[in-house]
């Protein structure tokens, strides 16, 4: 039998996939990943900055509205549909098979799909929150300022729910990502670099045989995994999963 008949008859007869994402998913859906040739980090930016400088913690208290401006212009894609591989999700929770959707993207784009199982590592770019009074805010409040944006309450700095660099993962969802992925039977692997930690070391938890990984390109866990494919998640997922 063929690699991709393996696997599509692995995934017909699972009971509980996770699905591990990242950036690669959402490219299709228009929005750029960090590390492709085409990515925000290979992108022009007059700042003398580093994009990972840029969003870190450090940018954000040292210059909040440069911070502020940088995650407006270069992050909020407010047009994006969700693409493809959203879709094939999707169908696999209808199929109540999917437990989960363990996400690093900021974007959103699983929930407007219509999947309900998802756990954002990073955060996300819907909410908001003053660092000093925790008041919440919304995507529509924080797009109206232009530079930092000040809490009604108290004055405070807005910031959005988002895991910055040197910032700690929200642990709640990070625990339920790791039981999540201790009892899947299935666990697929797409669109993403797999170097940003402690994201990447998720996959150590998983303990099954069937270990799917879909990249465009190769990254450092190939080895690791029971079957690759190296490709366009749109075309491949939805191939493994109808
Ligand atoms: P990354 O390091 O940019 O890696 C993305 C990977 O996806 C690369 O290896 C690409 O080759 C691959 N890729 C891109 N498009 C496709 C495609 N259509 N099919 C298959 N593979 C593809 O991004 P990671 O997610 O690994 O890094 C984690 C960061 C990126 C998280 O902190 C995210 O918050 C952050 N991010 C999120 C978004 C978003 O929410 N859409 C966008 C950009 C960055």
């Amino acid at each position: 039998m063929e690699k991709v008949d393996i696997c599509r008859e692995r995934i017909r007869e699972a009971r509980r996939i996770v699905f591990f994402g990242g950036a690669g998913v959402s490219t299709a859906s228009g929005i750029p990943d960090f590390r492709s040739a085409t990515g925000l980090y290979n992108q022009q930016n007059d700042s003398g900055y580093s994009p990972e400088y840029m969003l870190s913690h450090d940018f954000l208290v040292d210059n909040p509205a440069g911070f502020s401006n940088y995650i407006r212009n270069n992050l909020i894609y407010p047009d994006a549909k969700p693409n493809a591989c959203h879709r094939a999700l999707v169908a696999l929770e209808k199929r109540g098979q999917l437990s989960a959707i363990v996400t690093q993207n900021i974007d959103g784009l699983h929930q407007i799909a219509g999947n309900t199982c998802v756990l954002e590592i990073h955060g996300n770019l819907r909410d908001y929150y003053c660092t000093n009074c925790a008041s919440q805010y919304s995507y529509d409040d924080f797009m109206k300022v232009n530079g930092e944006m000040h809490c009604k309450v108290c004055g405070g700095l807005v910031r959005p729910d988002v895991t910055l660099y040197g910032e700690s993962l929200p642990q709640q969802t990070l625990y339920q990502a790791i039981e999540e992925i201790q009892k899947a039977d299935v666990l697929i692997v797409g669109g993403t670099s797999l170097v940003v930690y402690p994201a990447a070391g998720l996959l150590q938890y998983y303990r099954g045989d069937t270990l799917i990984l879909i990249n465009r390109e190769e990254t450092p866990t190939d080895r690791r995994a029971d079957f690759v494919f190296h490709g366009d998640l749109c075309e491949i997922l939805p191939s493994l999963v109808d």
